[in-house]
């Protein structure tokens, strides 16, 4: 007997879908991937605004099958072979595309040493304070925790959009810090129709950064429907769900 959250539709849908089928092809690179994964989604963006050649292959990791295991024994996507070499963590994963494909470009960090530091620090942020308070926010049961979770969402991307250069974080390029967030900006209305989230409510700035992220094409173009994705996040919103981030998050620990 699996855990419920083993249910899931088993492949990308609309222009994810696409993109899944232009990338059958075996290559030095393969991209373990689930369609509906936000994490995923980082890696997936950095591999397809860089336009490097991989394979993808569905993963249910849930069911944390030995060969799954075998290439990330922490049995969560987004992983890659490469070279050999099995290797996971979605934003390690989009520093080793930078690393091993310098002439694929756009570069997703900046050039300069302290910029490089700058985006690193805004990541380090989005993945300390807004992941964990997204998280919460959505497994949270009774109005009064919805509501601290809610304010610590919108005081944590406060804080980053005073930090916007504009368009994008860094300006003109569109790069890693907006690869970051990005999967939790297109997910954001299951919070809009659950949980009170607005846009406009935490800044205007914020609403005009996320509609510009949104429709960026690596973005939809790893997106899949959203009918499929509310049977999954059901499952967080009644806190039912038995992935690891959201046992961390009943737990009170850190998201893995
Ligand atoms: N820190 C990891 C998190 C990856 C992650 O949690 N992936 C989820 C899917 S969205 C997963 O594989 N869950 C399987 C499980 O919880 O058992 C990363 O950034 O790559």
């Amino acid at each position: 007997m699996g855990i419920p959250d083993e249910q899931i539709y088993p492949h990308a849908t609309a222009a994810a879908a696409q993109t899944v089928a232009k990338h059958q092809e075996p290559q030095d690179l393969i991209f373990y991937a689930g369609w509906f994964c936000p994490f995923v989604q980082r890696t997936w963006i950095s591999l397809e605004e860089k336009g490097i050649p991989y394979q993808y292959k569905e993963v249910n990791p849930y069911k944390k099958e030995p060969h799954f295991l075998a290439i990330n024994p922490k049995g969560l996507v987004p992983a890659v072979e490469y070279k050999g070499r099995a290797l996971y963590e979605s934003l390690i994963l989009c520093e080793l595309l930078e690393d091993a494909f310098p002439s694929h470009k756009p570069d997703l960090l900046p050039l300069d040493p302290a910029d490089r530091a700058l985006a690193r620090m805004w990541v380090d942020h989005i993945s300390k304070t807004f992941v964990p308070a997204n998280h919460r926010l959505l497994q949270a049961q009774e109005p009064e925790k919805q509501q601290v979770a809610l304010q610590e969402l919108y005081e944590s991307l406060r804080k980053f959009t005073t930090n916007i250069k504009g368009p994008y974080f860094f300006g003109e390029e569109f790069g890693l810090v907006d690869i970051a967030i990005a999967p939790w900006i297109v997910r954001d209305w299951v919070l809009e129709e659950n949980r009170g989230y607005k846009r406009g409510d935490v800044s205007p700035a914020w609403k005009a950064y996320a509609d510009l992220v949104e429709k960026r094409d690596s973005v939809v173009n790893t997106t899949s429907l959203r009918e499929h994705l509310i049977e999954i996040y059901g499952r967080y919103l009644r806190d039912e769900a038995q992935s690891e981030a959201a046992k961390a998050i009943r737990a009170g620990r850190v998201i893995p």
